[in-house]
């Protein structure tokens, strides 16, 4: 899978043209821009897409015309797009790393470059602690200020990227290695297989008795800019997404114990192994030993587990958070699974900023195997989403009722809305609106920087009005862009459980939001939970296993989310 190579590629061309500023600039810009969105949200590979149907099929891709084609052809064969390192030699500036600091456009970064020769992250670091960067005309010290949280938060994040670029990635690598016929088994382990919300690398076992040959293939894999160290039993490279990978070949007969050891966590691995040491055995990546070193169990997860007087637990659960505890007393909560989830509480549609039809986005939610979702489009405050006001929504309604009667009761869409929660606390839409929808989603889009009283007062209101039916993204972060916003979530849970309104687990991989943690908090409440996947277009519905995945991790259990119901029920629950 290399489309994340080729869209990051096309989002730093667009931002060098921003820098050039000729005289097309922007429609080029807009180019660029619409060609990366594609090339990321597009579901099938676009390798795939190339080999099976040459430069046509790249060009039926929405936004991709020949020149475009072109460069991704250029680069599936070579690696490279000539143009695009010509930019990179006439402005060598790190714009890529540079711009992810919060506040730092491209346009910015290029006077830094001008006039303070800024060309990375350690150069503008070194700027901002001379504080040569508030001399600069339109900087000022509030721009210092918000670069210097903004690097901080990067230093944070030290190379992880989003579980959602990541565990794709491997998957595809798995995928790649399984059919090369040179191994038996090959499997995701590490942080993406207990489905953390960011990865620092990827981690991939394979059981095979042809570690050369299979080191071979996989250094050669297009996914693969560098090969870091290459050894018989491990290899670790560097893939073009910006991740390592790390691979090691295992013997059959160790094969168990090394899924348990590499899947983690180390914490973890630190308190089962503590329970091994107490058995009078001895645990490690080979299997598990007693006294005088004799093998007792390695084959299979399940059996060290077991030999240990374990269950054995779901890997999300594997964070020392007190699952070693209950899998010895045999009391592991049974957690909700993708297939238990029955429909998607959180979409978007063409008429504010999505890019597919409320029929096109059913038809995909009856292909993955929902019986109904919510269409929850933004209001009117929200303006760069469209966002759309009381008529837009009558309006809208006509369409979705004519919509649900051709249907026949097969699916159903609910009527709603991803409501703005205003600066005051008001919704931004009237009552009488409000009360014609099935499903109301409150979210605060605008006004993050409040103070946390202010913030709280906010939200409570919101949910203390007796319209809304779940708090969307209750934290408002943006994985590996932006924290989230200063909230007393204790009395978010408290007026959620006194009006009866649901959480939202996002399962957007940008957004994962609650988090694991914080579902974990929310659940001594007498509360349920929504799974919504943010979608603004029809793949983006197959980011539930995200969801999921988080959900998992703060132990939740089918029974108190809302979309594991059958359509019936949920039908009950929101006509009350
Ligand atoms: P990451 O890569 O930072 O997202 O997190 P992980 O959990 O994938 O960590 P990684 O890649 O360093 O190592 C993979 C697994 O290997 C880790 O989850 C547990 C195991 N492991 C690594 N180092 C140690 C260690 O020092 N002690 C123990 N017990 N296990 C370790
Ligand atoms: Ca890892
Ligand atoms: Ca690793
Ligand atoms: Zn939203």
């Amino acid at each position: 899978m290399r489309n994340k190579e080729i869209a990051d590629i096309f989002s730093e061309m667009a931002q060098l043209i921003e820098i050039e500023d000729e005289p097309n600039a922007r429609f080029k810009i807009r180019a660029y821009q619409k060609a990366a969105l594609t090339i990321s949200t597009l579901q099938e590979d676009v390798e795939d897409l190339y080999e099976k149907g040459g430069p046509k099929a790249l060009m039926e891709l929405p936004g991709i015309g020949q020149a475009l084609a072109e460069k991704i052809v250029e680069y599936l064969k070579t690696g490279k797009i000539k143009k695009f390192e010509q930019m990179k030699k006439e402005y060598p500036v790190d714009f890529k790393n540079l711009t992810r600091v919060s506040g730092l456009g491209p346009k910015k970064a290029f006077r830094l470059y001008k006039e303070l020769k800024v060309r990375d992250l350690e150069d503008l670091k070194n700027a901002l602690e001379k504080h040569k960067i508030q001399g600069l005309e339109g900087f000022g010290t509030r721009s210092e200020e918000q670069f210097k949280k903004g690097l901080i938060m990067l230093e944070g994040q030290k190379g992880r990227i989003l579980l959602g670029d990541g565990l794709p990635a491997a998957e595809s690598i798995v995928g790649k290695l399984n059919k090369s016929g040179l191994v038996e088994e090959a499997m995701v382990a590490g942080s993406a297989r207990r489905m953390r919300e960011t990865v620092g690398d990827l981690d991939i076992l394979v059981l095979s008795s042809k570690g050369e040959k299979v080191m071979d293939f996989f250094v050669k894999l297009p996914e693969v800019s560098d090969i870091v160290v290459r050894g018989p039993t491990k290899t670790t490279v560097m893939l073009r997404i910006g991740v390592t990978c790390d691979l090691r070949v295992i013997e059959p007969n160790s094969f168990g114990a090394a899924v348990q050891y590499f899947t983690g966590s180390k914490d973890h691995n630190v308190q089962v192994r503590t329970i091994a040491i107490g058995m009078g055995y001895k645990l490690n990546e080979y299997g598990l030993f007693d006294r005088k070193g004799k093998l007792v169990s390695a084959r299979s997860e399940h059996d060290i587990y077991k030999k240990l007087g374990m269950e054995w637990m779901p890997p999300e659960m594997r964070e020392a958070r007190g699952e070693v505890k209950l899998a010895q007393q045999g009391k592991l909560p049974k957690l909700v699974e993708l297939a238990e989830v029955k429909g998607d509480m959180h979409t978007h549609t063409v008429e504010t900023d999505g890019a597919n039809t409320i029929e096109e986005m059913v038809e995909e939610a009856r292909r993955i195997g929902h019986k109904y979702i919510a269409t929850t489009n933004h209001t009117k405050s929200l303006q760069i989403a469209k966002g759309m006001n009381e008529k837009g929504f009558e309006r809208y309604f006509k369409k979705v009722d004519a919509l649900n009667r051709r249907l026949d009761g097969k699916f159903r869409v609910f009527k709603g809305a991803e409501v703005d929660v205003l600066k005051d606390g008001s919704l931004d839409l009237d009552d009488k609106c409000l009360k014609s929808m099935d499903w109301v989603v409150a979210s605060v889009h605008m006004n993050y920087n409040m103070e946390k009283d202010a913030m709280t007062k906010r939200i409570v209101k919101a949910l203390d009005s007796g319209l809304v039916n779940v708090m969307g993204h209750p934290t408002g972060r943006e994985l590996l862009v932006r924290e989230q916003y200063a909230v007393d979530l204790d009395k978010v849970f408290e007026a959620a459980e006194r009006n009866g309104v649901a959480l939202e687990i996002n399962a957007n991989p940008q957004r994962m939001d609650l988090n694991d943690t914080n579902i974990m908090a929310a659940s001594k409440y007498k509360v349920r939970f929504a799974l919504g996947t943010d979608a603004h277009r029809t793949f983006h519905m197959r980011f539930m296993r995200y969801g999921v995945g988080t959900a998992r991790r703060g132990w939740l259990g089918p029974d108190r989310i809302i979309n594991t119901m059958e359509l019936r029920k949920v039908e009950g629950l929101i006509s009350r």
